[in-house]
């Protein structure tokens, strides 16, 4: 096998300042019930240094998006920092994918095509066929659903999912093309159908669900501003295919969630990197359009109350999240470098350590820790969907991730009033778990998706 290491993606990298040109950005939080003469004093000071607000959040009420000129970034930094009302003003910063490696040795596998424009998305396709019960997409099965059980779960209790399940895939986009995923593209209904003047809503050039994004399909991109969330560089495409290829249709790999949706967040560029302000953009539009799940393959090593905030929000509003635990192969509960999101606490957040594929032990690479980190899951020489109708292999807890939220997916398609405190209770008591795994994430192991449906299949 061989190992091609991207550049940046192997240790969780963050530089302090974002610079797009020659302006920097800051997220700036005003404190709860700041009246508009405070705020009027803090936008003043803002835009004495030059300093532009050009985005203000629902998610998290009070923090805004500033742009500012190089020269003047440190000085409004430090100023922002003695109003009593700002609760804090940070830099933005960047993540990139939590993505260790990319072999191309899979069984389908061949270089990733990635299409320089986004495509226009295709119509939604004909109904799936009905469940086969020997379906002939194989290609995950040996290597993640197989060690969860998970395909026997689909074919004892017909649980393959819902397509009113959504699996929120936060990431460098998604091919929503792919033969093997355009199926299972979250749609959103508010942007489908004709206009009063015979257009179709997807096209328009409207708003026409009022939720700020025109013609948002599928999901919308953030690093580029536009509603076309295609993936041009292949780490998002894998990912969600993981948690959600579309399975029993006889063709290429099957995600865990085999018929859950997919709704694609691009807040990574082409190169390899995205930051903190789009993903908190992405977090939001999650929440907006309730999506049940979020993944989040990627991180870095700098902490950022304003993404902490973020996830805090969609965690209250009952969303989960399942997040990469990183691949610096460090303890994320003693030792330094940290990782984020991984490391955040929240209701509902899980983080996924990688395993092997072959011993099913925690790889050498990935970061773990018996408070920081949940679970474990197959993360090493997996294969998956690719853009250009492709599949290739790769490995990181960027992989470890998407097989989580693709069986949580599948549990919440089954049983959807399930609250945090129950799935925490289900991955305490049905987890498998190997020697190493037993001391280094807090469930103990990967999940076991058979004893897990027996439980619920009782309730
Ligand atoms: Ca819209
Ligand atoms: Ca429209
Ligand atoms: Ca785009
Ligand atoms: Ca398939």
């Amino acid at each position: 096998v061989t190992k091609m290491r991207l550049k940046g993606l192997v240790v969780l990298g963050c530089s302090l300042f974002v610079t797009s040109g020659q302006t920097k950005e800051l997220l700036v939080k005003m404190k709860a019930g700041v009246h508009s003469e405070q705020n009027y004093s803090i936008q003043n000071f803002i835009t004495s240094r030059g300093g532009e607000v050009i985005q203000e959040y629902e998610i998290v009420p009070g923090l805004v998006r500033v742009q500012v000129r190089d020269e003047e970034a440190q000085d409004l930094l430090n100023g922002l920092q003695l109003f009593s009302n700002v609760e804090y003003a940070i830099p933005n910063m960047k993540r990139t994918p939590a993505l260790f490696g990319v072999s191309q040795n899979g069984p389908l596998a061949s270089a990733a095509r990635v299409e320089a424009r986004d495509p226009a998305i295709p119509p939604v396709p004909a109904p799936l066929r009905e469940w086969k019960k020997d379906p002939t997409d194989y290609l995950n099965y040996p290597t993640a659903a197989h060690y969860n059980g998970t395909r026997k779960v689909w074919e004892k209790y017909g649980a393959i999912g819902d397509s009113k399940t959504v699996i929120a895939v936060l990431d460098t986009g998604v091919d929503y093309t792919h033969p093997d995923l355009l199926g299972n593209m979250w749609r959103n209904l508010g942007e489908s159908g004709v206009d009063s003047s015979g257009q179709s809503k997807e096209t328009n050039g409207i708003d026409d669900d009022g939720n700020g994004f025109v013609d948002d399909v599928v999901g919308y991109d953030f690093s580029n501003k536009d509603a076309l969330p295609y993936d041009d560089h292949s780490h998002g495409t894998h990912v969600a295919g993981l948690a959600a290829a579309v399975g029993g249709n006889g063709y290429g790999s099957a995600g865990q969630c085999p018929r859950c949706s997919i709704m694609a967040l691009k807040f990574i560029t082409a190169e390899g990197s995205g930051t903190d302000a789009d993903a908190i953009s992405g977090l939001e539009y999650a929440m907006k359009m309730k999506a049940t799940v979020i993944n989040s393959s990627w991180g870095g090593s700098e902490f950022n109350q304003a993404l902490l905030d973020a996830f805090k929000a969609t965690s209250a509003a009952g969303i989960v999240n399942v997040v990469a635990a990183g691949n610096a192969g460090t303890d994320l509960d003693r030792s330094t470098p940290d990782a984020y999101p991984a490391e955040f606490r929240v209701p509902g957040l899980y983080t996924v350590s990688a395993l092997y594929e072959v011993n099913i032990n925690i790889t050498w690479w990935s970061n773990y820790g018996k408070k920081a980190s949940h679970l474990s899951q197959g993360g090493a020489d997996i294969t998956s969907t690719v853009p250009g109708a492709s599949y290739a292999t790769m490995s990181g807890t960027s992989m470890a991730s998407p097989g989580v939220a693709g069986c949580l997916g599948l549990i919440l398609s089954y049983k959807p009033t399930l609250k945090f405190a129950d799935l925490d209770r289900l991955m305490d008591k049905n987890t498998i778990g190997d020697p190493r795994s037993m001391s280094m994430v807090k469930y103990r192991g990967r999940l076991d998706m058979q004893k897990i449906f027996k439980t619920l299949s009782v309730q």
